[in-house]
């Protein structure tokens, strides 16, 4: 069957920039650089943050290369440790503005449309030390970094973007060890993703402020959704997911797009004392500034049951629930997450019927692969068919849900170009364009090309029947 997508849809790419640019000229180190420098050993290959992909010097050649295939969207991220020279009174780097600058002023005179984030997992290091977003100070210090960049580069960028995944550094830092600084304590993330909350009402509070004679401009935040299967209807295991979807999406979603937490989820954490401190004051900050559209990444679901084994130790939020690997699942064994495309359906279905069809977009979906270099062909170019049916079967169903009246007006792919993903650095590519990490050459990959012919023919898509389940 066929698909299309309206005339005006956005199509592109995200990534970020701790992930592409690397680090040369920065001022400062971040929790990433630092962490590298300790323990290289927990980086696959010990590949670390330095180079990437080294889009600082390549920019412009990369930028020609998305000109090339047609991209109309892109996203990337400013590194707070670049931008910023010192960090309490958010004076610039002269270098990082010029920088910036150009890139930005490149990709939209490319008639690209440009969102740019302020925050991709890249705290600074010095700014860890005091606490990262558990101190209310760090609150205002991202708040000031905000307004310099407003300042060096609003005439430039379409969109702005406060935090991408806020409830990973939380997930990663304060309950399961991923990253920097691999502290176990749930009480503490919450006050973290609660000072990351405000945070980014207080961004958005100042972006409306010096933007209130701009309504081209807009501002959002990238969500990372995993809707909760149950694993069956009973009443408990409903319960069970219910109670994980509320601490690791409506805790962010609610508050971003409705202005408030949600009920349950309150009274959860108060009946365990691990409620964060918090004011009047900074809860009508919260409430009075929500986004202007949403950003929605997605890769997986979580499949959820009840506890079958009792709960110990200290509070964590598996006290509530339990993962379970659900029989039927297909799974990408690369990354070892679930791919069911007919979530994307049920996000974009939650939207609009329980967040009054906010206006949203796809802004990271893709598949990571191993040993991308097995899949080329004569030529050299790698054939990863996998990605264009991966990409097909995600675009099925989010049609779906828009022929049913969703709001979504676009889809970014995770990634333009292979990047450094974290402790995971070069192990899983997802770029439609190919890395050579050790020469630094770009070659599009067949997925690539095949985007760019998708754009070229009206956003017309033929579904192959075996691709809809
Ligand atoms: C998202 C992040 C990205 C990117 C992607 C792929 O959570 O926003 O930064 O890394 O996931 O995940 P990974 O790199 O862990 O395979």
């Amino acid at each position: 069957m066929k698909i299309k997508f309206s005339k005006d849809f956005l199509w592109g790419t995200a990534i970020s920039g701790p992930q592409s640019e690397g680090a040369l000229d920065k001022p400062h180190e971040s929790i990433m650089d630092f962490w590298y420098k300790q323990n290289p050993e927990d980086f696959h290959n010990q590949v670390g943050p330095e180079v990437t992909s080294n889009m600082y010097l390549q920019y412009r050649e990369d930028i020609e290369i998305m000109k090339q295939l047609k991209l109309n969207s892109y996203r990337t991220s400013i590194q707070w440790t670049r931008l910023i020279k010192d960090f309490e009174t958010g004076e610039p780097d002269l270098k990082a503005v010029a920088f910036y600058r150009d890139y930005f002023k490149r990709v939209k005179e490319s008639g690209i449309v440009i969102s740019v984030n302020l925050f991709h997992f890249d705290m600074p290091i010095e700014l860890q030390n005091i606490g990262g977003f558990e101190n209310l100070h760090v609150v205002d210090l991202f708040v000031k970094y905000a307004e310099t960049a407003f300042k060096e580069f609003g005439d430039l960028v379409d969109n702005w973007i406060t935090f991408n995944e806020p409830v990973v550094p939380i997930e990663g830092g304060y309950l399961y060890k991923w990253y920097y600084p691999k502290i176990v304590d749930f009480k503490r993330g919450i006050q973290a993703g609660y000072y990351t909350i405000l945070a980014h009402s207080r961004t958005v509070k100042t972006f409306k402020k010096m933007f209130a004679n701009d309504s081209n401009k807009q501002i959002s935040i990238v969500l990372n959704l995993t809707p909760a299967y149950p694993k069956d209807n009973s009443p408990e295991n409903m319960e069970a997911a219910k109670i994980r979807d509320l601490i690791f999406n409506k805790s962010f979603l609610d508050p971003v797009v409705k202005g408030e937490f949600p009920k349950e989820l309150i009274a959860l954490f108060k009946s365990e004392n691990i409620l964060p401190i918090y004011t009047k004051e900074e809860l009508k900050d919260i409430k009075e500034n929500i986004i202007d559209f949403l950003e929605v990444n997605y890769y997986q679901p979580s499949r959820i049951q009840s506890r079958i084994t009792p709960f110990e130790g200290q509070i964590m939020p598996e006290k509530w629930f339990e993962n379970y690997e659900w029989a039927e699942r297909r799974i990408n064994p690369h990354r070892g997450w679930e791919i069911n495309p007919k979530t994307l359906y049920e996000i974009a279905k939650d939207i609009q019927q329980n967040y009054n069809n906010f206006k949203w977009l796809v802004t990271e979906n893709g598949m990571g692969v191993e040993n991308e270099h097995l899949f080329k062909d004569e030529t050299g170019q790698v054939q990863d068919d996998y990605r264009i049916d991966f990409i097909k079967e995600h675009l099925y169903w989010l049609n779906k849900a828009i022929e049913e009246g969703s709001s979504c007006f676009g889809y970014q792919m995770w990634t333009f170009i292979d990047c450094w993903s974290w402790a995971n650095s070069y192990k899983n590519r997802y770029g439609l364009v190919e890395l050579d990490l050790k020469t630094q050459k770009r070659i599009i990959k067949k997925s690539g090309f095949w985007f760019k012919e998708m754009i070229e023919n009206g956003k017309e898509i033929e579904i192959e029947d075996n691709l809809i389940k």
